[in-house]
């Protein structure tokens, strides 16, 4: 039954901020997945008598992902394979059934955000025993196998009947499938006070929650309808598409402009909220407000010890280092650590792990803390409700207090989507070539008092990850950041995040692009973006 079928290196299979992400065509290439899928079983020393969990989030070729992966798997000899009804788990679920599962790791089959079809973007990513995504230290071993792979294993087997919970066998591997909502919707349970949301649903509060025809829809109506109350038909888009509709699954006002004109309507529900692909992001409104996932995180980290499960306090939090410093100011008031790492949920872990901290957030709309580790989309919704529901408040209100108590971060990310890959390097790395001697320099209105090229010395391993981005900041409480993603499948994407601080009490209700003006100028004054990318404007703002 176990086949060797030989194989050669492919270039290019090198994960990214979050997994190996290609257009779906390029992994449905023969061969092209199960090279990949080998290297992973071979950088970690093999998968003999391990347990796995494998899901992904429905997206075309998530199916035929998820058997060919249960073929090899069964045919490197693993113990056991959970895994989701369907071949479907949301990241965060996933996350939590290899921690309470106790498994060595497991695969997620997710571009996240990116769009999905057989024109779109597919995507797999390895998680290790704490949940977690890998660390480079492991990205790194599996990238170096996939350049010297001769062979992979498989099985000829037909495809495992995967629609019905139970167990069955492949070969000499259990397999366990799970219904992929249960285990995670008594995880929220357990850490929200889901009578006093309940209460609050019941007195006429309205929620919209947008599930972009992703992952969250069948967790969202079973946690906010179904157990919580919430009216039916609160929850939309709530069938999983493998191309989401068409649509782009990412939650922000641009992509999810349909939430954005439902909550600036006369008739807006009380609260707007919604997803991502694999459900981990989230989008956070109210009615007439957007909260920015900066100010969502910090108002999270200043009103946490109202829920039930951050009673006990925060013990540390965490932002990527392009995230907003509203953070920062809740950090300094309640005299707790905040930790600034790279972009990627990978570099939390470690933190998580150690207990240094309990919440951690990311501007790109990710938020999440120690009850897993992935950053998790429904978790920041019925952390949102649970406050609500606590401090008796609208959104606004919440939001009004917040800057008044801490001051405010004007925030906003301008991305130059899939433009030429060698002219962003370039731009990127003359730039790094100036920042010894920007300090001073006059750019636009602003003067710069430092700049770096963000470089992380992980705290708990002592790991050093360098290049991580250009940090300019400017006298005044404005900071420029700029850096590429690492998530894109074509060409390359510059992202320009961008900030000014204003501690109040008055200049806190500015138009924030407005208040934004003179560090949009300064980032042009500095290396002219639109006229060396041939853009007149950011393709998405956020
Ligand atoms: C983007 C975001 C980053 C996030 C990553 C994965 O990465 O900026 O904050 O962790 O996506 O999120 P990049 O390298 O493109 O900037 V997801 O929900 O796409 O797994
Ligand atoms: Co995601």
């Amino acid at each position: 039954m176990i086949q060797i079928i030989p194989t050669q290196p492919i270039d290019g299979q090198k994960p990214g901020t979050s997994g190996l992400r290609k257009k779906t065509r390029v992994f449905m290439q023969p061969g092209y997945l199960e090279n990949f899928v080998q290297s992973i079983w071979n950088g970690l020393g093999g998968v003999a008598g391990k347990t796995l969990v494998l899901g992904g989030d429905g997206r075309f070729f998530n199916t035929e992902a998820a058997q060919t992966i249960l073929r090899m798997a069964a045919a490197s000899g693993a113990a056991r394979v959970i895994v989701g009804r369907d071949g479907l788990l949301s990241t965060p679920a996933a996350s939590h059934l290899i921690r309470s599962r106790g498994a060595d790791g497991g695969i997620i089959l997710s571009a996240s955000h990116n769009p999905g079809g057989a024109d779109g973007d597919f995507g797999v990513k390895y998680n290790t025993a704490n949940g977690g995504p890998a660390p480079e230290s492991v990205t790194s071993a599996i990238h170096d196998a996939t350049t010297r792979i001769a062979e992979y294993h498989t099985l000829d087997a037909p495809a495992l009947d995967l629609s019905q919970p139970g167990q069955t066998r492949l070969h000499q591997t259990e397999v366990e499938i799970v219904d992929p909502v249960a285990d995670y919707a008594d995880l929220m349970a357990e850490l929200f006070d889901f009578d006093a949301i309940r209460a609050l649903l019941a007195s006429g509060f309205r929620l919209r929650f947008d599930a972009m025809h992703a992952i969250t829809g069948p967790y969202a109506q079973e946690i906010l309808e179904a157990r919580l109350g919430a009216a039916p038909g609160s929850v939309v888009n709530a069938t999983p598409l493998p191309d989401f509709g068409g649509g782009h699954p990412d939650p922000n006002p641009v992509w999810a402009s349909d939430l954005v004109a439902a909550m600036m309507a006369p008739d807006a529900p009380d609260f707007g909220a919604a997803s991502d692909g694999d459900g981990d992001r989230n989008m956070i409104m109210g009615r007439g407000i957007y909260v920015t996932p900066s100010d969502s995180l910090a108002v999270i980290a200043a009103n946490a010890h109202l829920v039930p499960g951050y009673a006990g306090g925060l013990t540390g939090v965490a932002r990527s280092m392009p995230t907003s410093a509203a953070l920062d100011r809740v950090a300094a008031a309640r005299g707790i650590t905040c930790y600034a790492t790279p972009t990627g949920w990978k570099f939390f872990g470690n933190l998580l792990d150690a207990g240094q901290a309990t919440l951690c957030g990311e501007e790109s709309a990710g938020t999440g803390s120690d009850h897993i580790r992935e950053k998790d989309g429904l978790w920041a919704v019925l952390i949102w409700l649970n406050i609500l529901a606590a401090r008796t408040q609208s959104v606004a209100e919440v939001m009004t207090a917040h800057w008044q108590d801490f001051g405010r971060n004007y925030y906003s990310r301008h991305d130059y989507e899939e433009v030429d890959a060698e002219a962003a390097a370039a731009l990127i790395e003359e730039l790094r070539a100036r920042l010894d001697k920007l300090a001073g320099e006059k750019l636009g209105t602003l003067i710069v008092r430092e700049a770096e090229d963000f470089s992380y010395r992980d705290p708990v391993d002592g790991s050093v990850t360098a290049r991580q981005g250009v940090q300019i900041r400017f006298d005044g409480g404005a900071r420029l950041v700029l850096r590429l993603s690492g998530t894109g499948t074509a060409g390359a994407t510059l992202r320009v995040y961008l900030e000014q601080a204003v501690d109040g009490p008055d200049g806190l209700d500015t138009e924030p692009q407005a208040a934004l003006a003179e560090v949009i100028a300064a980032a042009e004054a500095l290396c002219g973006i639109r006229a060396r990318l041939g853009r007149t404007a950011p393709d998405v703002v956020t």
